[in-house]
Parts: C-alpha cells; sequence; structure tokens
C-alpha cells in the first residue's frame, strides 16, 4: 500500500531557542495541582481508543497478521492515523528512514499555535513485532496517543505551549525511529522540547501501574493523576533505554511515561496492590495472541486520562 504521501517527507520542525532549566527539567514548571487548576483535562473516551485499535486490528489481520517496519500492515496504520489527524486540522509530516534493508516511518503532527520555543511532545511507537497484531504492543500507546490528539482538536485546546504528538517507526529494530528523529533535529530545534511524553504497552491484559521516574515535574504530573483517582503507582524500572524515550533523554530532553507491564511476573505484592494474578503482565508480549482481546479495559481507559491530563498540565 503506498503511504497517502509521497516517499520523499522533510521533517519541518519551527525554528526558536529555549532554555531548560539547569537541573533539566521543565521551564516553568509550577506544581502540578496549580497547573491542573489551568488545565482542566478532558476525559478520554476509552470507546474511541478501543475503535482505534479495532481499525488497527483489522489491519494487521488483512495485511499479513502484523503492523511491524516495513510491511504494508505499518504503512497502513500509519495512513490511518495520518488520515484522522489530517481531518481536523493537524499539521503532519511523514519522516522516512531506512533500517534493515526497508524503509521505515515516523509520523509527526503539529497542533497550530502555541509558544513554538516550548513544545511539549506526547508519543508513541506505531510498529509491532513480526509475530503479531501489536495490539497492546503497541497499539495501545498509539491509540491513546491519537486520541488525545483528536481530544485536542475537537476541544479546540489553545495550550500556550505547542503541542507535537509522534508516532515512531521501527522501535521494535531498536528504537530506529525516534532515535532518527532526535538525531535529525538542530541543537535549537532539540532545546525547544520542554517535554518527551512515551507511552508504550498501557492497556497489559494482567496491569500494573508504572510511572517513569526521569523527569521529577513530568513523573510528579502523572503521580499526582493517579493519586487523585485513587490507584496506587511504582516506579517503572525495566525500562531504562527500552523504549523511545531513550533517545529523547540521551538527547537532554526531560521525559517521562507511563507503563502497564510487559513479560515480567507480577509479585505477589502487587497482586494485593492491584490486582490480577501472579503471572505475566503481558503473556502475549511479542506474541500472536496479542490481538484486541489482549487488553484490559480499565488499564487502557485510566492510562488514557492520565496522559490527557498530562498533556493539558504541561501545556498549559
Ligand atoms: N521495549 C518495549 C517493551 C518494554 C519493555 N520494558 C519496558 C519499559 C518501559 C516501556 C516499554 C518497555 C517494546 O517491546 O516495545
Ligand atoms: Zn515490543
Ligand atoms: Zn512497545
Amino acid at each position: 500500500m503506498k503511504l497517502s504521501v509521497s516517499g520523499r517527507a522533510m521533517v519541518s520542525v519551527a525554528v526558536a531557542t529555549v532554555t531548560l532549566l539547569a537541573t533539566g527539567s521543565i521551564a516553568g514548571a509550577a506544581p502540578a495541582p496549580e497547573r491542573a487548576a489551568l488545565a482542566a483535562a478532558p476525559d478520554l473516551p476509552v470507546a474511541n481508543v478501543k475503535a482505534h485499535l479495532a481499525q488497527l486490528q483489522s489491519i494487521a489481520t488483512a495485511n499479513g497478521g502484523n503492523r511491524a517496519h516495513g510491511r504494508a500492515g505499518y504503512t497502513a496504520s500509519l495512513n490511518y492515523v495520518k488520515g484522522k489527524l489530517d481531518a481536523v486540522g493537524f499539521t503532519t509530516t511523514v519522516q522516512s528512514f531506512t533500517s534493515g534493508g526497508r524503509t521505515g516511518y515516523n509520523l509527526i503532527a503539529d497542533w497550530p499555535g502555541g509558544n513554538a520555543n516550548q513544545v511539549i511532545m506526547a508519543g508513541s511507537h506505531l510498529d509491532s513485532v513480526t509475530s503479531g497484531a501489536g495490539i497492546n504492543d503497541n497499539g495501545s500507546g498509539s491509540s491513546a496517543v491519537l486520541e488525545a490528539a483528536l481530544t485536542v482538536a475537537r476541544t479546540n485546546y489553545q495550550p500556550t505551549k505547542h503541542l507535537r504528538f509522534a508516532w515512531w517507526g521501527a522501535e521494535e529494530l531498536g528504537l530506529v525511529g525516534s532515535r532518527y528523529y532526535v538525531n535529525s533535529l538542530s541543537s535549537t530545534n532539540r532545546a525547544r522540547i520542554n517535554g518527551y511524553l512515551n507511552f508504550d504497552m498501557i492497556g497489559s491484559p494482567n496491569p500494573g501501574y508504572f510511572v517513569y521516574d526521569d523527569d521529577p515535574a513530568i513523573e510528579k504530573t502523572f503521580k499526582d493523576y493517579f493519586a487523585g483517582i485513587g490507584v496506587p503507582t511504582e516506579i517503572e524500572t525495566e525500562g531504562d533505554g527500552r523504549s523511545d524515550h531513550a533517545p529523547f533523554k540521551s538527547a537532554g530532553v526531560p521525559v517521562g511515561g507511563l507503563f502497564s507491564g510487559a513479560s515480567r511476573a507480577k509479585t505477589a505484592a502487587q497482586v494485593t496492590k492491584w490486582g490480577g494474578t501472579a503471572t505475566a503482565f503481558d503473556r502475549c508480549y511479542h506474541s500472536s495472541c496479542d490481538t484486541t482481546s489482549n487488553i484490559n479495559d480499565t488499564a487502557l481507559d485510566r492510562n488514557g486520562d492520565a496522559l490527557a491530563y498530562a498533556v493539558w498540565t504541561l501545556s498549559s
């Protein structure tokens, strides 16, 4: 399937400078509760997120059973997401790269407006492994980020900062797409990014609620949200370097994100905390059974709403 844009694509990133605080924290990040007062984030309709997952499942089923880098299922997934965003006023850019002898694509979507010198990004990888549809890994993150972007448009949210959303290619080959994007930014454009929020596996069937402990302000924003709904969280400890926030962190961009668990087993203490069973958080990790039946709706709902809360709070 052809991309709905020419294969040749450039990243167009606004040009200005921004100074990150010495601590690397988000410039001007007030304590989350105050910011939350400024930006009442809307609820992200989980039914809409699940509808995107159903589309990604159909795409995988129609394209050899996967949505992997360099395959028709990935291109169809990108065209689905891009079509939704183009229809509601986002400025989209498709960035191409090669990996493993195949062409890969990142999709970048800018919401017009906001201070170009202070960019808040939310992203997720759109590719699956070759063995399956990749609905939890990572249709869950991609669909929640898409629904957050569509909610920005639907509510005509006009934040102080500039909002940019991204769907990465070839994460499963080693964070290839996100690293290509970061390395393609000028130092000026990179410094403009106040924060990057990553969402990779947020609907695991036996879920845990893990918050990345990288940037303190971003971490606190997520923890405030979950405290507000009475859901305990833990620090994400297995992910350093294991998802698309890593290239941003290496470049000095404040990062954060959410994770509901992969092949590791939930401990007895975590079962007491979160329910579920003392088995893998996601027994279908990188397997053919990672389909639409491999999703916990409550985890998808809670993490999607936390995503929206963080985007609204950190961009207000
Ligand atoms: N590397 C991711 C899955 C993954 C494993 N541990 C973490 C921690 C934080 C985010 C993601 C992950 C993948 O297979 O796509
Ligand atoms: Zn994976
Ligand atoms: Zn993943």
